[in-house]
């Protein structure tokens, strides 16, 4: 198996792997137009959710992008994700057609679920994302479970879980990584802290200012990284990646970042200060990758604009498939659920 580097990631030594970040321009460009692309298709969700194309809710993970990509990136097909409410774009990363992803948030016949759930509960059953759990953490428990299953069956594949900075003050979390410590499982937690649990701030939510210290806890290495450094967060989940590739067990990755937007798209968000939003806005991930790039001579306004341009149509031809698909038949309510 192959990853999207072209390389095993299994046969990469972490030092190199670090190095070679920084010399493929290949990979740079490529971790670049994945966060592109996230941000462009979460900006058009959120347009799509606005203009009531679709019901429920959507999670925005704008300013994120770099902790989905570079945590991602470099799993194989076989691998697994376990995403939040806040993952939509993780299956993007995964490499679910574009189609499939804006058929699920408009819960037409074609998605992956055939319509059964709302925006926030995408997974991509072929390329082992799994569906979301709508209780905070619960998706730590059932990819902690996956990976015991990969382990029994003698497998070197892993699970990538994404969690919020509020889902550690859940007992599941501390179920989920005493339980992949114990057996050390080949499972690495990415925890996305933003600084808010809805409107409750990081300062009511724990005592602690590292969220990686967690690990600790449970006899596994806590690293916490700049989550808006896309080379940092890639760095550091190639990594863990490759350690619990050998059977070493389990990384707590914290990463350090925000969201621009609310909670989701019907919360404005007024229990932050404009100064906050301003001062993380300037840090965000891809102008500041952008910077990198341009200076490196492997980007520039004109290459910037073909892959927009590119994107763009793609997801132009995604939402018109999503929109001329049919609901599902009201016959099939019953159908492909459990009792
Ligand atoms: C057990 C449980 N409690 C409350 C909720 C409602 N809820 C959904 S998302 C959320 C906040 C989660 O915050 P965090 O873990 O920091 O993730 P973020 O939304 O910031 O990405 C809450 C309280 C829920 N879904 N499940
Ligand atoms: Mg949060």
């Amino acid at each position: 198996m192959t990853t999207k580097t072209g390389r095993s990631v299994a046969e990469m030594e972490p030092e190199k792997a670090s190095q070679s970040a920084s010399q493929s321009s290949e990979l740079l460009l490529g971790l670049y137009r994945s966060m592109l692309k996230c941000r462009m298709c979460d900006e058009k969700a959120r347009v799509l959710f606005k203009q009531s194309k679709y019901g429920g809710n959507f999670y925005s993970a704008v300013g994120q992008e770099a902790t989905e990509v570079g945590a991602a990136y470099t799993l194989r097909d076989d691998d697994w994700i376990a995403p939040s409410h806040r993952d939509w774009i993780s299956n993007i990363i995964k490499g679910a057609p574009l189609k499939f992803c804006y058929a699920q948030l408009f819960a037409k016949a074609t998605s992956p679920d055939r319509g059964r759930s709302s925006p926030a509960h995408m997974g991509y059953p072929p390329l082992n994302v799994i569906t979301p759990a709508s209780s905070i953490a619960g998706q730590l428990n059932v990819g902690t479970g996956v990976a015991l299953g990969l382990k029994k069956l003698g497998r070197d594949t892993v699970v990538v879980a994404f969690f919020g900075d509020g889902a550690t003050s859940i007992g599941g979390f501390h179920e989920a990584l005493n339980f992949a410590g114990v057996h050390r499982l080949p499972i690495i937690y990415v925890c996305q802290n933003n600084l808010w649990a809805e409107s409750v701030p990081l300062r009511l939510q724990t005592a602690v200012t590292d969220l990686s210290v967690k690990a600790q806890a449970y006899g596994f290495p806590g690293v916490t990284v700049d989550g808006n450094d896309i080379m940092a967060v890639y760095d550091a989940s190639v990594r863990a990646i490759a350690r619990a590739r050998a059977g070493e067990g389990p990384t707590l990755i914290e990463c350090k970042t925000y969201r621009w937007y609310g909670h989701s798209e019907i919360d404005p968000a007024k229990y932050r200060i404009k100064e906050e939003v301003e001062a993380w806005k300037k840090k965000e991930p891809i102008g500041r990758f952008e910077k990198v790039l341009v200076e490196q001579k492997l980007l520039n306004d004109q290459k910037k604009a073909a892959m927009a341009a590119e994107i763009t149509a793609e997801i132009d031809e995604a939402v018109e498939f999503a929109e001329k698909s049919p609901y599902p038949d009201a016959s099939e309510a019953t159908d492909f659920v459990w009792a």
